[in-house]
């Protein structure tokens, strides 16, 4: 596949999570929707209420829509906008995570159970104790741990927290200072909580100092995706205001890591989110852009294309705005 290729048409659907369970392809995305909420910098027009799951076999297949699989009016502690989810598998059963706004516009990250990769999911009572901002992906280090990297700038509130703690008038720090960092914790082994205190995830430049709040083109800003590849820890992530997927290679799955490059270079649309997955022996980035809604940035399109390593294990760069 060397074409970006979108996956589904009858509804608009982003920030793809994407899993091989079971020798199929399954993708946990956001569902946008036209609320009719104005945009802004909070990320308000971004007004989600339900999650659906879609499976393929193939990769050039068809897409199976498996309906909603976790509605907002399910899950007791929620208020509102749902946003990127990720889902895992362990012991036989499977896991959707979710950030939501609680009642009094705060987002923290949820869980849902279910038997099946396809949901649908049944939601704890309460947000997992300890979490805060969005963009939950949860990553399986195949020796029984599973370790979930979290956080976003912004309408993600990620600046609101020093050392895991809500500050009074949370801001980002000064150009100069380090920047802040994604979040990355163990999870617990019934896999519903957090085993430890969320870390950070320091990225390094190549004199081994930690990227700079003011250095845009480069610093995290949200959409965490975790891959390994060659025995390398790969941490993907989106710039933010700069709307570039970027990567950096660490040795384990606290890192630090340290930066490489552009995955993705800007879409259509403000927002960039992705995934990276192997199947059937070859890796592709899921990703997303509003170019079906006609450049209406709350309302995306999945797509997928073919990513393709170099011989030293750094990622070629895609275009984001190939047809
Ligand atoms: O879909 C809402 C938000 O937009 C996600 O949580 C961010 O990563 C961005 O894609």
């Amino acid at each position: 596949m060397k074409k970006p290729r979108y996956l589904v048409d009858n509804m608009y659907t982003a920030d793809p999570a994407v899993h091989v369970f079971n020798d199929k392809l399954y993708i946990y995305p956001s569902h946008d929707i036209e609320s009719g909420i104005p945009e802004n910098d909070n990320g308000d027009h971004f007004d989600m209420r339900d999650y659906h799951v879609f499976s393929m076999d193939d990769i050039e297949g068809p897409v199976t829509d498996h309906g909603v699989v976790l509605d907002v009016k399910d899950v007791p502690w929620a208020g509102r906008q749902m946003w990127d989810t990720d889902a895992a598998y362990k012991n036989g059963k499977y896991y959707l995570y979710f950030p939501v706004k609680d009642k009094n516009d705060i987002f923290h990250i949820g869980v849902a159970v279910s038997d099946k990769p396809e949901g649908p999911f049944v939601p704890e009572t309460h947000p997992m104790i300890g979490s805060y901002s969005i963009d939950p992906c949860v990553f399986d280090n195949e020796d029984g741990d599973h370790y979930m990297y979290f956080g976003g700038l912004w309408g993600g509130q990620l600046q609101r927290y020093r050392n895991n703690k809500a500050q009074e008038c949370g801001a980002e720090p000064a150009d100069a200072e380090p920047a802040l960092c994604a979040k990355v914790v163990k999870l617990s082994d019934d896999m519903l909580e957090f085993a430890e205190e969320p870390k950070d995830l320091v990225i390094l430049d190549k004199n081994g100092e930690p990227l700079k709040a003011g250095d845009h083109g480069r610093r995290f800003f949200e959409a965490s995706w975790m891959h390994k590849y060659e025995g390398k820890y790969y941490f993907s992530y989106s710039t933010g205001d700069t709307h570039l997927l970027c990567y950096a290679i660490g040795d384990n799955p606290y890192g630090p890591f340290t930066y490489q490059g552009v995955i993705l270079t800007p879409v259509v649309g403000w927002t960039t989110h992705h995934s990276i997955v192997e199947f059937k022996g070859k890796w592709y980035l899921f990703h997303h852009d509003c170019v079906p809604s006609g450049g209406k940035t709350w309302l995306r399109s999945l797509k997928v294309v073919e990513l393709e390593y170099n011989e030293d294990g750094t990622i070629k760069t895609i275009e984001g705005m190939q047809d």
